[in-house]
């Protein structure tokens, strides 16, 4: 009989694009070459890959068309707002927030202009292409303002006196700077989620959908933890523990021609910035080592 394959929604090309081709690369799916830039099959795993904009992703997923999908919150929220007002249910679960694409969703005004709170906002017209959560957003302030609906370069619309504030992504800041916007409420904050649909997987797709999540969280893990390894006098140890946040059961080795130094190898579980770095050095530790951690199985 032929195996049921999990069928994955990613976005097509774009900001999410490379990111969720990376992650699953790193969850070992090896991709067959093939002549269509819609669909992809994976040769070591029975999962195909569909390559779509991203804003049709929740839509599959939620119809059952696809069983996954990778997507950022923004989207998400968006269109399940539209879903749910259109009477439907909300047909998905977040299996898994993962960390990359982060941007958030922000209110702008020009530079000059005054602002106080949310109640600036009233009587103001605000052009999105987010309709749906920034009407939510509005209902929630008690704030009375007109929704614009613009599909693309909303940051063009107060220069041109089209709109009196914009209410769009933001990761660096940059594109309001440049067009004299000033940030003045977060509305959202977002980044690339893996969603599921609720409708009931065939039993070998949730077996396979079981076995990529599980390597997804490894992926995450090994990308958040370091090995570090050090040598340090063996009456440092215990204040130099208290400086590893994060690092379970160190390793801890004799030094050879050395009886009062140890070395110590330990997997720290967050970042290791070189202020730790350095206070471990004034610790006593030396010839520190900070090292990636490729894959982490539990
Ligand atoms: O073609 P398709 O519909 O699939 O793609 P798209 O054009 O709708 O989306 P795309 O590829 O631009 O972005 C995909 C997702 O990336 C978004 O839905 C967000 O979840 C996430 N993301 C993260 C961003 C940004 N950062 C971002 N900075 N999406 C857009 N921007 C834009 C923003 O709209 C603004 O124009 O970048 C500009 C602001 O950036 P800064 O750095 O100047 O602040
Ligand atoms: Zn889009």
């Amino acid at each position: 009989m032929k195996t049921a394959r999990l069928r994955i929604a990613i976005q097509k090309s774009g900001r999410l694009n490379n990111d969720s081709m990376d992650l699953l690369y790193k969850c070992g799916l090896k991709l067959r070459p093939t002549q269509s830039s819609l669909f992809c099959h994976v040769e070591n795993l029975p999962i195909d890959i569909l390559f779509i904009r991203d804003d049709d992703i929740p839509t599959l997923v939620m119809d059952g068309v696809c069983d996954i999908g990778i997507v950022g919150e923004n989207v998400l929220l968006e269109q399940s707002l539209g879903y749910l007002e259109a009477g439907n249910k909300k047909d998905y679960i977040v299996a898994k927030q993962l960390g990359f694409s982060r941007c958030r969703l922000s209110i702008a005004i020009a530079q000059d202009k005054p602002y106080v709170n949310s109640a600036s906002l009233n009587g103001l017209r605000i052009a999105t292409s987010y309709p749906n959560i920034v009407r939510n957003y509005l209902s929630n302030n008690n704030v009375n303002a007109e929704i614009m609906m613009i599909s693309g370069s909303v940051e063009i619309t107060p220069g041109l006196d089209m709109a009196d504030a914009i209410c769009d992504l933001v990761s660096t800041g940059r594109t309001l700077e440049e067009h004299n916007l000033k940030e003045v409420e977060q509305v959202l904050k977002s980044q690339a989620v893996l969603i599921k649909s609720t409708l009931a997987l065939n039993p070998q797709k949730e077996e396979t959908f079981d076995l990529l999540l599980r390597r997804i969280e490894s992926v995450l893990k090994a990308q958040e933890s370091k090995y570090i390894m050090f040598h340090a006098p063996k009456t440092s140890l215990p204040s130099i523990k208290e400086l590893l946040p994060g690092c379970e059961s160190p390793t801890i080795m004799q030094l050879e021609g050395s009886d009062d130094k140890v070395a110590v190898h330990v997997v720290s579980s967050e970042g290791v910035f070189w202020v730790t770095l350095e206070k471990l050095k004034h610790a006593g530790a030396s010839s520190i080592l900070v090292l990636p951690i490729e894959k982490m199985l539990n």
